[in-house]
């Protein structure tokens, strides 16, 4: 789109004057053509000020999840190669899913501003508070049997709680399978959703809620934010380029089956081993001590017998 590129010319004179002729000329456009770009840029945020005779000059960007945003010198290999960003959206999996069927290449990335209908697991609903945290979902097309689709699952959740580590310093750690926690209190969701035969997938789709500036009062009880941890703003955009690279990262070591690595990691930021747990599965309720994470991404539960379950998924509740 002619927006973007005029943009991206803009981004990458931050900060100095542009004349309007150069813009006109670069672009093919009149000058009054150029206006108008201007103009609607400021209407979605952007600060830009303009002199008579040296032109315009980009101050500052919106703290917005657009797709020229996010793409910015995000030097990814696989993730995010293709983004398409909504304002609102039902559900970015759903979206995600569609686009994996018609043939979507790995790596590509449905991301909104707002959800009306975001999901959890198992029918649950996802609360996503509009411009007030990222709402993304990724494809990736992993050569694996569906047996080791767990993995993908829990590297992302790695991703996600370093993305955290890094961009905002707060002690994030993994409640296994799916949930990263702050504090104690959830932070953000992760619903991975698999297409594929008994020996092979076709394609799985990550979908990544998390809360960033969202005030404790539109989130449900027991959840929190980047924001209400940290005590101030946090940059949504620079959080998802974070979490971007991180997921690029952790795929990549997933390919080379550095399994090893990333759940020796994970086991590190881990809430639930040698902790009592007690897990709804396969509509059973069971109980035991969390002992290990297996390869696979399975948790591995004594149970009071002595007797050993590999669990593969499932709700856990921490006893003590
Ligand atoms: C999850 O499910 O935690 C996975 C959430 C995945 C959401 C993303 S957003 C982008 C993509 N598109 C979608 O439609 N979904 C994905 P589960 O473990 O089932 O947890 C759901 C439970 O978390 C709910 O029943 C609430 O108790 C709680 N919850 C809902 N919204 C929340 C929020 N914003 N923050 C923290 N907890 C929340």
């Amino acid at each position: 789109m002619l927006d973007d590129k005029i943009l991206t010319y803009f981004k990458g004179k931050t900060g100095n004057y542009v004349s309007g002729e150069d813009v006109a000329e670069s672009f093919g456009i009149s000058r009054a053509a150029v206006w108008k770009h201007i103009e609607k840029f400021r209407e979605e945020g952007y600060e830009i000020e303009a002199l008579p005779h040296l032109g315009y000059k980009l101050v500052s960007a919106p703290d917005r999840l657009s797709e020229m945003e996010l793409k910015w010198k995000l030097n990814t290999g696989i993730i995010g190669k293709k983004i398409y960003s909504y304002k609102e959206i039902d559900s970015t999996n759903d979206a995600a899913y569609k686009l994996a069927v018609s043939g979507a290449p790995e790596g590509t990335c449905v991301v909104s501003e707002y959800q009306t209908k975001g999901r959890g697991r198992l029918g649950r609903k996802w609360i996503s508070p509009k411009d007030k945290g990222a709402y993304l979902s990724i494809i990736l097309r992993p050569d694996i049997p569906p047996n080791e689709a767990g993995m993908v699952t829990l590297f992302s959740a790695l991703a996600i709680a370093n993305s955290i580590r890094e961009t905002v310093s707060l002690p994030a750690f993994i409640k296994w399978p799916n949930d990263v926690f702050i504090n104690e209190k959830k932070v953000c969701g992760i619903l991975t959703e698999m297409n594929g035969e008994l020996d092979k997938i076709h394609f799985v789709v990550i979908g990544i809620g998390i809360n960033i500036n969202a005030k404790t009062e539109l989130l449900p009880e027991g959840a929190t934010s980047l924001a209400e941890e940290k005590g101030e703003q946090v940059s949504r955009l620079e959080f998802t380029q974070a979490l971007l690279r991180n997921l690029d990262k952790y795929y990549n070591l997933f390919n080379r089956k550095s399994l090893e690595d990333i759940v020796a990691e994970y086991k590190k930021l881990c809430l639930v081993l040698d902790k009592q747990v007690q897990i709804h599965y396969d509509n059973e309720l069971i109980s035991g001590n969390a002992v290990d994470i297996d390869k696979e991404g399975a948790l591995i539960l004594r149970m009071d017998s002595g007797f050993q379950k590999r669990v593969l998924a499932g709700d856990v509740v921490m006893l003590r």
